[in-house]
């Protein structure tokens, strides 16, 4: 196995990992084995494998204290890590020593291991890109420290209930967290709303005073991220909002108990809940709140690490730091910047401008319109007074400068503003963060180029060496090592150690698809993920499937760009042809989906059911006994992401061409050795490129055709009247089959795809049925099938965060890796 020499001092022998596990049972979790709960060996086993994390980050931070080290800093709203203990036990390289000791105590290292709730810290895939960095800047050795918000409650659980979602509250914490470490004494004020005083000081300079109406404390909570294979960590910090003291004792002396506690309870809202929205903008204050808090006391903490440890002159902070900001949430870390460099520490505007652009660069995650975040004017005014004033200046002195280069054109002055005024007023955080930073980078090659030529044209037409490409990467520890030991195994049988840290090496695996013997262990591989989700959907949900039926899997957030609903009118169209006997070629699939719908998306939701309904008709039919199964897997997360991506033979990625930036699970899907049915969206593109188009199924219309087709005018109806087979699946669900003869429950759905269908199902539906075929009768030959999986992970090493983050050290933030020694 990859990884099995200790990188920390820390004594990681077996009979020294149980030693520990035994003194922390007894001394943090005060118990003897007889009565410790399964969670309470889970604890003790966290807090030992966490004593040999702690030493590496010890010396990685001493390291970086101690050389003056450039800093990459990643601001994000979300870090959707997952579980900790089974990655931290990789990457430290004391898996196998661990799994010892506890069999020698007697216990399942897995059964442990399975105990761990995960921190869901975030939405999607812009979270769990957050994460994967994380790891990839650790492995590499890059100085770093990700900010962001500790959230009491993270993404909500989904149960199904009657085929819907309901939603659950996560209480991720209630059992505590032993990997966080709580810093009381990092701790930094927040300011709020308020007004602003304009007046000449003592000195006879003209200042600027902020007086606030509200102030919120933020304090630290520190989790070490472990590279791989290396000593180095990074530091990842949460802040968590309270009051600044426990009780306002003005109100608490006049009696007004409750008056005192509510500014509390005020102050704690601010990080109690992730807001469970991704690609809709909601304009919620409390949101607003969040973003603002999260990055003043980043900034804050920024400017003291360097100001008060470091002794640097701040109008040279931008060669100390590289601050990157994932998507627009934390944008205001630059009207913050300059606040705090002009107004408190009295740097004159355009030196304090300079700092704070070579500081930024910012990471856009979507084109959609809907998702591209704007601040009711008033709202932002009453909660940041002095960032308004800020931005209007920012605002000002880069208009003229637009101005000067296009003179009378006032419509793109207009498009240019960081202010919206074409109707109500609001604040464009694209357009701040654009302004704002150095460089701007888009997920992919397709999506960049679509930057350029629609949502971002004229910000590259004013800086044309702006804008560049960096396609995302997934790492390989979790996605591979961690999800798929098996899988990690026979790849390092067969080429040996160090693929993990440079999936290059991967590339030696190609041969290997020539070799029957090595194709059949391939296969023994997935055979035995299958057959154990196969046991443990009948243990957990009382379903019964096939293990050696095909494994067709879609999961992702529930969204009509990404047509779940397309995927569902081909499981109708399979369903349709066996009632009708016409199912002589067809291979027996399990359909599986998972993904969670933002709570107020009701068409998300109503996909949901829908795919529910489908199920429970198909599942029951007799007709297509051994032949056809669909499956909705609840509450879909880093955790079941970990299960699902190895069982896969097929990885769904049917997003409308142009709408997903990038996507990451189409990387974990092949990482794995599952075929990619696509179109060609996002990644899709350069994966389709790297593994070949003969180990891709790729349909649909193209970006270009979409766009063409939209000018020339879509029309649902004229697809329907071509294809037959489409007009019964429609006419079907129009029939109530799906749900018990209501012919409402599906109307919704059905009318947008016939009459306004933004995301052009039908356009996709016949060549995306006939892909599928291509597919069927690839699976029919299961040698070239597996030849064709191999290849795929052969081919893999572009899609390694580590080649991402390589990149952004080298054409962004100018880093380099640093020795711990
Ligand atoms: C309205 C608030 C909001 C808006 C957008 C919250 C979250 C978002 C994110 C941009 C949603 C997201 O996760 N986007 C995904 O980012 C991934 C990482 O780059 C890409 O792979 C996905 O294609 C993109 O949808």
């Amino acid at each position: 196995m990859p990884g099995k020499t200790p990188i920390s001092d820390v004594p990681s022998s077996v009979e020294a990992i149980k030693e520990s596990f035994k003194k922390n049972l007894y001394e943090i979790v005060g118990k003897p084995m007889i009565t410790a709960t399964p969670h309470d060996l889970y604890l003790a086993l966290a807090y030992t494998v966490r004593s040999l994390l702690l030493e590496n980050f010890i010396r990685s931070i001493e390291t970086y204290l101690k050389k003056d080290v450039r800093t990459v800093a990643y601001f994000s709203a979300e870090f959707l890590l997952g579980p900790h203990l089974a990655n931290n036990m990789l990457n430290l390289g004391v898996t196998h020593q661990v799994e010892q000791a506890m069999k020698e105590l007697g216990l399942d290292l897995w059964e442990l291991v399975d105990l761990e709730e995960e921190p869901g810290l975030g939405n999607g895939g812009l979270g769990r890109l957050a994460a994967c960095f994380l790891d990839s800047l650790a492995t590499l050795k890059i100085p770093a420290i990700g900010y962001g918000l500790r959230y009491e409650h993270g993404m909500f659980e989904q149960r199904i209930e009657d085929g819907w979602q309901v939603e659950y509250s996560d209480n991720w914490l209630h059992f505590g967290n032993p990997w966080e470490l709580y810093r009381p004494e990092i701790a930094y004020d927040v300011k709020f709303q308020g007004y602003t005083q304009h007046y000449v000081d003592e000195k006879g300079r003209f200042r600027v005073r902020w007086v606030p109406g509200m102030v919120v404390r933020g304090i630290a909570y520190d989790t070490p991220i472990a590279g791989y294979n290396v000593p180095n960590c990074v530091l990842l910090r949460l802040w968590k909002a309270e009051a600044p003291q426990s009780f306002d004792y003005q109100n608490f002396n006049r009696g007004d108990f409750y008056g005192a506690v509510e500014q509390k309870v005020v102050a704690e809202n601010i990080t109690k809940v992730l807001y469970p929205n991704d690609t809709t903008m909601a304009g919620k204050q409390l949101r607003l709140e969040q973003q603002y808090f999260l990055v003043s006391c980043s900034m804050q903490d920024l400017i003291h690490n360097h100001l008060v440890r470091k002794k640097v002159d701040l109008t040279e902070l931008h060669r100390h730091v590289a601050a990157q900001l994932n998507d627009t949430h934390p944008s205001l870390a630059i009207p913050e910047l300059m606040r705090i460099l002009v107004d408190e520490y009295l740097i004159p505007w355009d030196p304090a401008w300079e700092v704070t652009r070579q500081i930024f660069s910012y990471t856009n995650h979507t084109l959609l319109p809907e998702a591209l975040e704007k601040w009711p004017l008033p709202m932002f005014q009453q909660l940041l007074p002095r960032h308004l004033e800020i931005i209007y200046e920012i605002n000002k002195r880069f208009l003229d400068q637009v101005r000067f280069r296009y003179p009378m054109d006032n419509a793109r002055l207009a498009r240019m503003s960081l202010i919206d005024e074409s109707d109500q007023k609001y604040v464009r955080m694209a357009n701040l963060a654009c302004v704002g930073s150095h460089k701007i980078n888009g997920v992919s090659r397709l999506h960049t180029q679509l930057l350029k030529d629609l949502v971002l044209k004229d910000c590259h037409e004013f800086w044309p060496d702006k804008i560049l490409s960096i396609t995302n990467g997934v790492t390989p520890r979790r996605w591979i090592g961690v999800s798929n030991p098996e899988l990690s195994a026979l790849i390092t049988e067969a080429i040996g150690e160090g693929w993990l840290m440079d999936m290059e090496q991967l590339r030696a695996l190609e041969p290997f698809a020539e070799d029957s013997e090595f194709r059949k262990r391939w296969r023994n591989v997935s055979k035995h993920h299958k057959e154990k989700v196969a046991r443990l959907a009948k243990e957990n949900f009382n379903w019964t499937i096939d293990p050696e039926s095909m494994f067709d899997v879609q999961v992702k957030r529930i969204h009509e760009y990404k047509r779940q609903h397309l995927n569902v009118l081909h499981v109708i169209t399979l369903y349709w042809r066996l009632k009708n006997g016409m199912d002589a070629q067809m291979v027996p699939r399990t359909f599986v989906f998972g993904g969670k719908a933002a709570p107020g998306y009701f068409m998300a939701k109503l996909i949901i059911k829908f795919i529910n309904s489908v199920a429970e008709v198909v599942n029951t039919d007799p007709d297509t006994k051994g032949k056809l199964r669909v499956i909705f897997r609840p509450n879909y997360n880093v955790k079941i992401g970990q299960i699902i991506y190895p069982m896969a033979d097929l990885s769904e990625q049917i997003s409308l061409a142009g709408k997903e930036a990038s996507g990451t699970g189409n990387m974990k899907f092949a990482m794995n050795g599952a075929l990619t049915i696509g179109t060609l969206d996002g990644a899709n593109v350069e994966i389709r490129e790297e593994v070949g188009e003969e180990n891709f199924f790729s349909f649909g219309l193209t970006a270009e055709e979409v766009l063409r087709t939209k000018e020339e005018g879509y029309d649902p109806m004229a697809y329907l009247a071509k294809n037959d087979e489409l007009k019964a699946v429609i006419a079907l669900v129009e029939s109530g089959h799906f749900s018990h003869g209501d012919t409402d429950l599906f109307r919704p759905l059905v009318d947008s795809l016939k009459y306004h269908d933004e995301y052009m199902l039908f356009a996709d539906y016949e060549s995306y049925v006939s892909c599928q075929e291509r597919v069927n009768l690839a699976y029919g030959d299961i040698e070239e099938w597996t030849k064709k999986s191999i290849l795929t992970v052969s081919r893999m090493a572009r899609f390694s965060s580590d080649r991402a983050i390589q990149e952004y050290c080298n054409k962004i933030w100018d880093v380099q890796p640093v020795e711990v020694t």
